[in-house]
């Protein structure tokens, strides 16, 4: 097996900390991608990853399985301990009910405003579009509040243990830098999580 994943990068970085979680980065094969020498975007990177994504995990046989979350399943799978993704069917549906609500309303909302507004993403997002941008931002704001009022509820994302979804969403606030937006700094709830968060070996 080789893991495919490019250095600061969000997507890469939710598999990553996933990894440290269990206990397997530092010895788990891996190959650095750079995004902004384009090297995502080679032939025979392709035909690994045929939308040109990071991160990939390329199987013994040859497969290149993409999308995070799909790899982090196969992951969690091969290495069930410490269990990140939910022991039975109830937690486990509830886990990715909370993944996705991160992924899809936080995670996508500070992509769309970074890459439609950073100069470092001009060769990659064309055209740029900054009305999009805008609209992103206000949305992130707008749901940065509900996880504040989520977290003000539950010690985690997902409930009361530590679960992917807390790695999607340390990784989305993480993101967040590049926009130079830190809801944790007007958000008591997220504040306070942030620091367990950042407390963690595994989230840094
Ligand atoms: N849904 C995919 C998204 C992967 C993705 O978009 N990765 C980014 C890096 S964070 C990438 O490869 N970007 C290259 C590009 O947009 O050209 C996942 O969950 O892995």
């Amino acid at each position: 097996m080789n893991l495919y994943h490019a250095p600061m990068a969000p997507n890469p970085d939710r598999v990553r900390f996933f990894m440290q979680e269990k206990g397997i980065w530092e010895s788990f094969p891996k190959t650095e991608i750079s995004i902004m020498k384009m090297e995502h975007r080679a032939p025979e990177y392709r035909a690994l990853s045929p939308m040109g994504h990071v991160p990939v995990l390329q199987l013994d046989d040859g497969t290149g399985l993409t999308e995070s979350r799909a790899i982090c399943g196969y992951i969690e799978a091969m290495h069930p301990e410490p269990n990140l993704m939910g022991a039975d069917p109830l937690e486990r549906a509830k886990i990715e009910m909370w993944d996705r609500r991160v992924e899809l309303t936080y995670f996508m909302q500070i992509a769309g405003w970074f890459r439609n507004s950073h100069p470092a993403m001009a060769e990659l997002e064309k055209p740029q579009n900054p009305e999009w941008a805008a609209i992103c931002s206000e949305r992130a704001k707008k749901v940065a509040k509900f996880f504040d009022r989520t977290l003000g509820e539950t010690p985690y994302v997902a409930g009361d243990r530590f679960t992917i979804a807390d790695i999607t969403l340390h990784v989305s606030m993480g993101f967040g830098r590049l926009v130079k937006y830190k809801p944790w700094e007007e958000h008591a709830n997220i504040a306070a999580w942030r620091e367990r968060m950042t407390a963690r070996p595994g989230l840094s």
